[in-house]
């Protein structure tokens, strides 16, 4: 279950950071979250493999224009990135099933730079199946995975084989509250050396309609999405909530510059948690907040980056301003 400094080229390893103390995350979350006055779960419970695919599903979604967006600058991209960055291992955190991962190995196998690629995601089946594949279509690439909380393990990252690229894509970083990202953007910094890079993706400021449509689409699997953080709790802590009580909210609350994912209870109801002994009352119209999606400028990006020690090295953008890559290195 651990990284060896002596594992040959082409190999795998493997190391999950979570074990058994994600129940016990999960349970705290959440009586901390449904007991406070503003009801609100943290989003990472949306990603049990169910989650993770409706996520999938979301990507390719008509309305939800980061992912392609995202792929079509890296596309543009990567070649420029690699050359500037000199990376020989990349760490993508979130890495999911790594689909734009294969963008920036491929810049790295043509530079003749590629040695390592270490895959960071909560989801254990992500991490392994990806990592598998990644080493049949690499030959010679070392892989490792670390099953884990990039908020809280990032200190378990093997040691660097050379020049790093963290890649934090997809525009997660919008997940964290501004505190927990100021945190992230700092831990980030004491990661990387002089040598390595950090790669953010982050969605950008755009018109109302474009961007709630985008969390709110016709076909309803961002809704459906949403919900399945009810049939987590259900599941995980002998709850009882009716996932069809709760109405999917996705609003663009302007001062923050950041979407709002809510579950709005449609009548008066009670839920019982069994395994916290816990119920919870919810009034007809109140809300659940399950996560905010920050929408970024390219002023509050270096702004945000500064104030963590770092500096931004490059901005790619769309033609349409729609999402950004950002290259940071450490400040100084
Ligand atoms: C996980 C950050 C890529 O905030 O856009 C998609 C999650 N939530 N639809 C985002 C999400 C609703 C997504 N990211």
């Amino acid at each position: 279950m651990t990284s060896e400094a002596t594992e040959p080229a082409g190999a795998l390893t493997l190391h999950n950071a979570l074990v058994d103390d994600e129940a016990r995350t999960l349970a705290d979350d959440v009586r901390e979250g449904l007991t406070a006055e503003f009801k609100e779960l943290p989003p990472k419970h949306l990603y049990d493999t169910r989650g993770a695919e409706l996520f999938e599903q979301i990507c390719e979604l008509p309305e939800y224009y980061p992912t392609r967006t995202e792929r079509a600058i890296l596309e543009r991209v990567a070649g420029e990135l690699i050359a500037q960055t000199g990376a020989a291992e990349l760490v993508e955190l979130g890495s999911g099933s790594a689909t734009k991962t294969r963008l920036l190995l491929d810049a790295m196998r043509s530079a003749g730079t590629l040695e390592s690629f270490v895959a960071v995601d909560v989801t254990e089946s992500f991490v392994r199946d990806s990592a598998a594949e990644l080493l049949r279509e690499y030959p010679g690439l070392r892989v490792h995975g670390l099953i884990a909380d990039f908020e809280r393990h990032l200190d378990q990252l093997p040691p660097p084989r050379g020049p790093r690229l963290l890649a934090f894509l997809g525009g997660t970083i919008g997940n964290f509250a501004p505190a927990a990202r100021r945190r992230f953007l700092r831990s980030v910094c004491g990661l990387l050396g002089p040598d390595d890079h950090l790669l953010l993706g982050t969605d950008l400021v755009k018109d109302r309609a474009t961007l709630e449509a985008a969390y709110d689409d016709s076909a309803g699997v961002t809704a459906e999405f949403n919900r399945n953080i009810l049939h987590v709790l259900n599941r995980e802590l002998g709850a009882d909530f009716d996932p069809a009580a709760f109405e999917h909210v996705a609003r663009f609350d302007t001062e923050h510059e950041w979407i709002e994912m809510r579950l709005r209870s449609r009548e008066a109801q009670q839920v019982k948690l069994a395994a916290l002994e816990l119920t919870v009352a919810f009034e007809a119209g109140e809300d659940i907040r399950t996560e905010i999606s920050a929408k970024f400028t390219r002023e509050r990006v270096a702004a945000e980056l500064t104030a963590a020690g770092l500096v931004l090295a490059a901005w790619h953008t769309d033609a349409n301003g729609w999402f950004a890559l950002s290259l940071a290195r450490r400040a100084g």
